[in-house]
């Protein structure tokens, strides 16, 4: 599989997977999954045939380790960046003293009134490193990174989950708990 084929297949796992399952005719299960026998199907099913050998090596050469199987490789789901609304059943974790969150600064404005917001998604995106936050943040425009009182945040009880990929969720980031 050439690495042109291979983000062709990531991109439409990840566009069914966390936005639009019912366009293969696939609900999620709680947790996020879907059985991986049932995707293959509908995907040969909307004439974008996948081999079980290809979906294993998409997932395996993901850079960004997005997608994920169970513990049986029967199950699959995006590991976070949901549009649809999924409850991850991720347990609750104690984040780092500082998270980061990447943006544009168009977004600022709007950002220091209501705070972070997950917008499209299930949960606010927070990155662990400056680095990352920085590549997010460009996907959007000029980037900014804000940092973000996890630590604080987490002792005034908020709660933090940690994805399968190392992406931190949460549901919301109040400003007082940012700065640039
Ligand atoms: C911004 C990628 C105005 C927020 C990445 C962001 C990530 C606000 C944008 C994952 C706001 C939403 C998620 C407010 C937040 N007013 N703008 N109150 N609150 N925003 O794409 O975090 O490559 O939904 O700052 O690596 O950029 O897809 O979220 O700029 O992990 O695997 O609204 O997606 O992963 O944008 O990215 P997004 P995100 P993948």
């Amino acid at each position: 599989m050439n690495e042109k084929h291979r983000t062709r297949v990531s991109k439409r796992l990840s566009r069914h997977l966390r936005h639009d399952p019912a366009g293969l005719g696939l609900t999620l299960a709680p947790g996020g999954w879907v059985t991986v026998a049932e995707l293959l199907a509908a995907l040969a099913r909307h004439r974008f045939p996948v081999s079980r050998a290809e979906l294993d090596e998409v997932v395996a050469n993901c850079a960004k380790q997005r997608f994920a199987f169970d513990e049986t490789r029967t199950l699959i789901r995006a590991s976070q960046g949901h549009s649809v609304s999924v409850d991850l059943e991720l347990s609750d974790a104690v984040p780092p003293e500082i998270l980061f969150h990447g943006t544009a600064t168009r977004f600022l404005p709007s950002i220091w009134a209501e705070g972070l917001r997950p917008m499209k998604r299930h949960a606010v995106h927070l990155s662990a490193t400056r680095e990352t936050a920085w590549k997010v943040g460009s996907r959007h425009g000029k980037p900014v990174v804000l940092t973000v009182a996890a630590g604080e945040m987490a002792a005034c009880g908020h709660a933090f989950q940690v994805s399968d990929n190392g992406v931190w969720l949460t549901s919301a980031v109040p400003a007082e708990f940012l700065a640039e």
